[in-house]
């Protein structure tokens, strides 16, 4: 039923050839992705169409406007260092005959259409060292070629989206609420996170005392938004940029080292498999130092570790909010899908506690 849809809605897009298959693609959280095949020709030429999730992003208008002044400011980056083949390098939006970057289908959704990247793939789960490099020098990257960007400014397109001060208080109000009766069955998840209220302010507090800047986030470095080359792991370009918005560069470390450090899915069962890999932590610092060559204040550098506790905290409370109010944010396969995730990011979040002094001798030693 999708499938047909998205093939309707493919044909608002400048797409020429003939309409081969339409499927879902992908394991992102938050919208419906499909790739879509064509004949061109005689050439098979595959495109990235995605439904916008329209409950999480109130604003589209605003949300495409950012995609399309980050990636033209992207692309003249690339361009300007003599890059080859940037539309590898960076998101292609395809447009509407109209010159629209999106189009909406009969219900109102609103969809968007990306240039497949080929011979590139995203990882859920990190296998190598280099891989953990790459990925985190690619999104260090991006942020460095964001510094200069002089568009408009960018909308924030969740209010609030890393202010884990705010994500703890819904997090009360959801346990306090408790919806679907599912509190008393959570109690040491919950207790888990009550007693890391003191993370909640790390980075805020640096933050507003002006110590740590503001900078153009990517706000959502999770391993598989990232596409690394097939054959030499090349980290070739960063996808979803539906939060790039002013943010913390700590934010996109820590995201990393959530899902870039643990060599176990966000989903997994067997928690005495979540553990921060060290040599992991240390390819994804050295990868960002590479890629924001050098633009990182000493005060980023001192608080890699903590954001790496921070952001899987946070993500950690957030799939436990979700889960009290009954799973309506991030999408599950199974009940208890977002509970089960919750606990990987506790059990990951301890694993780093347990390493921070390894973790902190290993940042002391960056220059
Ligand atoms: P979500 O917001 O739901 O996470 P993403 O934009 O991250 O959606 O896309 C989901 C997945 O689709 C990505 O993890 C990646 O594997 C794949 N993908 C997205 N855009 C492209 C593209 N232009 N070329 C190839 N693969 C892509
Ligand atoms: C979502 O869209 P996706 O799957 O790349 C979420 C992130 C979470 C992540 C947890 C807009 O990312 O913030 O960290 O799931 N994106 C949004 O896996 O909320
Ligand atoms: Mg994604």
């Amino acid at each position: 039923m999708t499938t047909a849809l998205a093939q309707l809605v493919s044909k608002k897009f400048n797409i020429s050839g003939d309409f081969i298959s339409a499927e879902p693609y992908g394991n992102g959280h938050i919208n419906d992705t499909f790739a879509l095949v064509f004949n061109q020709g005689g050439t098979i030429v595959r495109y990235i169409m995605q439904r916008i999730n329209g409950n999480i992003f109130k604003n589209q208008a605003e949300l495409m406007e950012n995609i399309v002044n980050v990636t033209k400011h992207l692309r003249e980056k690339a361009e300007e260092r003599g890059v080859k083949d940037v539309s590898k390098r960076v998101l292609t939006l395809v447009q509407t005959p109209n010159g629209e970057y999106s189009a909406y289908d009969q219900d109102g959704s609103v969809w968007r259409c990306y240039i497949f990247i080929e011979a590139s793939r995203s990882c859920d789960i990190i296998e190598t060292q280099n891989q953990a490099f790459e990925a985190a020098k690619a999104f260090g990257a991006f942020q460095r070629d964001l510094m200069d960007y002089n568009g408009p400014r960018l909308f924030e397109t969740i209010p609030m989206f890393h202010h884990t001060r705010n994500r703890f208080a819904t997090l009360q109000k959801a346990i306090q609420e408790d919806i679907k009766n599912r509190a008393a069955s959570v109690k040491n998840e919950i207790n888990f996170a009550l007693s890391h209220e003191n993370l909640v302010n790390s980075l805020l507090t640096l933050q507003e005392k002006g110590v740590i800047p503001e900078r153009i986030t990517h706000n959502d470095t999770k391993l598989n938004n990232v596409l690394l080359d097939n054959k030499t792991d090349e980290g070739i370009c960063v996808l979803d940029l539906d939060t790039v918005m002013p943010g913390l560069s700590l934010y996109d470390f820590g995201d990393m080292v959530r899902t870039a450090t643990n060599p176990a899915a966000e989903d997994e069962l067997d928690l005495s498999k979540v553990v921060v890999q060290v040599p992991m932590f240390e390819a994804i610092a050295k990868g960002y130092l590479e890629g924001t060559a050098g633009t990182l204040l000493p005060v980023e550098r001192d608080n890699l570790v903590t954001s790496g506790k921070l952001l899987t905290f946070e993500c950690g409370i957030r799939f436990l909010t979700d889960y009290l109010q009954g799973d309506t944010y991030f999408k599950i396969k199974r009940e208890a899908h977002n509970l089960d995730r919750c606990r990987t990011q506790f059990a990951l979040v301890k694993s780093l506690e347990e390493h921070e002094e390894r973790l902190m001798g290993f940042v002391s030693t960056l220059t």
